[in-house]
């Protein structure tokens, strides 16, 4: 009988290509590595606090805890106004619709779908323009070419924490009278040249979804320092109620709840540790790619401060020899819950990919194409130790040094991994997605 110790080193090693879980090897990992894995330090405290709010009998409907997280996250970001929400989409639709957006809206191809079906929610017409290769983030002159008569407003996504160059689409908008908002739900504790994101455009929306660098479980809040847009976006948040009998709009219930917004102060207790860990994870990662061909780290773009949640990987197939979509499947198998957001991009989902008028694409998309065929997120975060990243690495090596093996056997199971879609639910028993296989002959 094959015992733990011979297990573990059977996983730790691998050489050759059957070693690897996905035909039949022994997984390296027993409980899989996660991209987003929410960090819940000092829980007692946490309970404590929950504890407060239900003892407080108020739950909801701007308490005191709400009222603090809106002054900390305020303060901590130097912007005049926070209107924390239920959740970044909410916050986006109440954004729009407080600043009077119609018609269409530009945006990068390449983003979470939220971006794009928070304004078709409501009725606005998503424009995808192309992004940077280097950062990312949207293109400045392929939004201009998308601008027509119709549009009211660019959107620009914070992507991965990098900032859009804010200066270029403020004038930009400037010079088309357009309204600037920023989906900024990857970049809260992000600065540009030392001005912290919040601050950007007419407005910004943060996420606090459990996945982000601070979360309330749920959540998300509207930043700005227009006043009057301040005042609005807090009327459409609850129902566009203004006063106690009056109600002066059509809103929505947008509001946070007092026990999101204590998780949400909590989490900001623990950012210091969060960010030395994702920093340290970071070097440990950028070490790996300097020693396996093909595989690069997305650089943080020339000053921003990152608050490194997204550890983002671009994979030359042909230097590497497997591609994007096998590695993430290979790793899988293997308990590293590598992601590819965030193909296959809004462009190539529903309704937009149907869409036969051509309004949501007006202009070419190469280089969104490229990174939705080769981007990967590698696991990170406080859950992640930078010991189980240097296995990551060693199995990474392994996977480059026997990639021929690799797709010979790959070829020979006929689709039979394929199905282990890209993105597929989370594999949290790892039974490996093919049996053991054994090339015949
Ligand atoms: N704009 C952009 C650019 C965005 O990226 C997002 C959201 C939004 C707008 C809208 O923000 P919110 O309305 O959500 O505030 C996740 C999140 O649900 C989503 O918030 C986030 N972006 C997106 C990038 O990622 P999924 O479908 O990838 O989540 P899921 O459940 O697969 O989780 C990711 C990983 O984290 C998994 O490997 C498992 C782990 N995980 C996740 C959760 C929720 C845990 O370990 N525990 C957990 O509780 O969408």
């Amino acid at each position: 009988m094959i015992t733990v110790a011979e297990m573990k080193t059977a996983a730790e090693t691998k050489i050759t290509a059957e070693q690897f879980a996905i035909f039949g090897g022994v997984p390296l990992f027993s409980e899989p590595l996660h991209v987003g894995q929410p960090v819940l330090s000092d829980r007692e405290q946490l309970l404590a606090d929950f504890d407060a709010v239900m003892q407080s009998g108020q739950l909801t409907n701007h308490g005191p805890k709400v009222r603090e997280f809106e002054s900390t996250v305020a303060c901590m970001t130097s912007v005049r106004h926070c209107i924390a929400t239920c959740n970044a989409t909410i916050a986006l639709q109440i954004a729009a619709r407080a600043m009077g957006l119609t018609g269409e809206v530009i945006m990068p191809a390449f983003t979470f779908i939220a971006t794009a079906h928070a304004m078709e929610w409501i009725g606005l017409t998503p424009v995808f323009a192309d992004v940077d290769p280097a950062t990312h983030t949207l293109d400045a002159d392929s939004a201009e070419a998308c601008i027509t008569s119709r549009t009211s407003a660019i959107l620009p996504v914070h992507l991965w924490g990098h900032v859009c160059r804010p200066e270029q689409f403020a004038s930009m908008c400037k010079r088309h009278g357009l309204r600037l908002l920023f989906d900024s739900s990857h970049a809260f504790g992000c600065q540009s040249n030392g001005v912290s994101t919040g601050a950007f455009g007419d407005a910004e929306v943060f996420s606090f979804h459990a996945t982000k660098f601070i979360h309330a479980f749920e959540g998300g809040a509207i930043m700005t320092n227009d006043d009057q847009l301040a005042e609005r976006c807090r009327r459409l948040r609850a129902f566009g109620i203004s006063g106690l009998t009056e109600v002066s709009d059509v809103g929505t219930n947008g509001k946070m709840h007092e026990l999101s917004a204590a998780a949400g102060l909590r989490s900001i207790k623990s950012m210091p540790a969060i960010l030395t860990a994702n920093t340290d994870n970071r070097r440990a990662y950028a070490d790996i790619c300097d020693t396996v061909s093909g595989l690069s780290l997305t650089p943080v773009p020339r000053g921003n401060f990152s608050n490194n949640q997204y550890l983002v990987f671009t994979l030359d197939e042909h230097r590497f020899g497997l591609s994007r979509d096998q590695l993430v499947s290979i790793l899988r198998a293997e308990g590293v819950f590598a992601r590819s957001y965030f193909a296959p991009g809004c462009h190539r989902s529903e309704p937009y990919r149907s869409d036969s008028t051509g309004r949501h694409v007006p202009v070419p998309l190469p280089v969104s194409e490229q990174l939705l065929n080769s981007v990967l997120q590698l696991p990170t975060g406080m859950a992640v130790s930078v010991g189980q990243i240097r296995q990551i690495g060693r199995l990474i090596a392994s996977l480059h040094r026997t990639c021929h093996q690799i797709q010979r056997l790959w070829s020979l199971c006929d689709g039979r991994v394929k199905y282990h879609h890209a993105d597929a639910a989370a594999p949290r028993n790892l039974t490996p997605p093919v049996p053991a296989f054994r090339e015949a002959g």
